[in-house]
């Protein structure tokens, strides 16, 4: 592939993510080879891609690569792959649950899955984190339209301990959190204990120095004792600012991605925190009402909530673990064509 050639993929939004869908087949299956195809297809390294289709934050420059699975378990494989706005970087450290929300309408799309009668249910493996998910949305009435699809997600529970230091708390960086994963990996942190009040808006926190560099050395502690080793490079683990509520909902959040902060919330994220709350003992004792949700917690985010239905059981070691995790989320197909990458050995950047 020199860049001159043009491949097929479909651009969706997913929740409140954006990003560019592709069979595996359309793509060298050589990983260096397919990432530096994706910079190039997305315009990195540039803080504005414009020499591509990126959008120039991490929440619109991501990428989708679905096959057909092997699993006897799941329809699809779906790949998640982040590719970074203003470095030469494509990991795939993470999951996204948002950009998961158009792969079962993808797959239909492409023929992967056969559509239903009435509503398609898809089984999906997502191959970054091993963790399973079933999705299903009203099938469409014509294969490609503009119209948004509303998808249902379950997750069974995840084979990862749901508290990866084994505490309900833990001291790091001289302050209290709690480590979780549900999904996304997210350390729980009191806004407060940051001298914040967790209702900022996003680029107020983004412009705190002094903030910065008290996340940054959270996550780094945070990282090893979650057992994933140095962090300073990858994008996990998130860190979730919590406050009380104040709009009727369990809790506030502030998410940073991990450097960005989110304008709203991921939906594993939010599957995280959902259950972070729960977890006995936290450091969302205190902070969170959970006393009229039920299932269903209401995450508060900077432009509005998500909700997730959650509960968790006890393991047989007395530690917390997830029984189970729903979320409703939309897709929409934005364009299906050709994208047509920068030509090969190009540097990004202002043209
Ligand atoms: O947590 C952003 C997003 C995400 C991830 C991020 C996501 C999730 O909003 O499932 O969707 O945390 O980097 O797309």
């Amino acid at each position: 592939m020199t860049g001159t050639e043009g491949l097929r993929c479909m651009l969706m939004r997913g929740g409140t993510s954006k990003g560019a869908y592709f069979l595996a087949d359309d793509l060298p299956a050589e990983p260096a080879a397919r990432d530096d195809l994706l910079l190039r297809v997305m315009g990195s390294p540039d803080p504005r891609q414009t020499d591509g289709i990126g959008g120039a934050h991490p929440l619109t420059s991501k990428v989708a690569i679905v096959s057909t699975s092997q699993d006897p378990a799941a329809d699809v494989d779906y790949l998640f792959l982040q590719v970074n706005v203003d470095e030469p970087v494509v990991s795939d450290r993470q999951n996204c649950g948002n950009i998961l929300a158009g792969i079962g309408p993808f797959a239909v799309e492409r023929g992967l899955v056969p559509a239903a009668d009435g509503e398609t249910s898809v089984r999906i493996r997502m191959v970054n984190s091993g963790d399973r998910a079933t999705v299903t949305f009203p099938t469409p009435e014509r294969r490609v339209s503009g119209a948004p699809v509303t998808v249902a997600a379950e997750f069974p529970p995840g084979d990862g301990a749901l508290l990866p230091t084994g505490h309900s708390r833990d001291i790091v960086a001289g302050i209290e959190v709690t480590c979780v994963d549900n999904g996304m990996p997210v350390v729980l942190i009191p806004a407060d204990s940051l001298k914040v009040t967790g209702y900022e808006d996003p680029e107020a926190l983004e412009s705190n120095a002094e903030l910065a560099a008290q996340l940054y050395d959270i996550r780094l502690a945070a990282g090893e004792l979650m057992g994933f080793g140095d962090v300073t490079d990858t994008t996990v683990p998130k860190l979730t600012l919590l406050a009380p509520p104040r709009d009727g909902g369990a809790v506030t959040t502030r998410t940073f991605i991990p450097v960005r902060c989110h304008t709203a919330i991921g939906v594993l994220g939010a599957a995280s925190v959902a259950a972070g709350l729960r977890v006995e003992g936290g450091v969302a004792d205190g902070i969170a009402q959970l006393s009229t949700g039920g299932d269903r917690l209401r995450i508060e985010h900077p432009t509005g909530f998500t909700d997730i239905e959650s509960s968790l059981t006890g393991g047989p070691d007395g530690q917390p673990v997830a029984e189970r995790t729903a979320v409703v989320r939309t897709a929409r197909t934005l364009f299906d064509g050709t994208v047509f990458p920068r030509p090969a050995h190009t540097p990004g950047g202002p043209r």
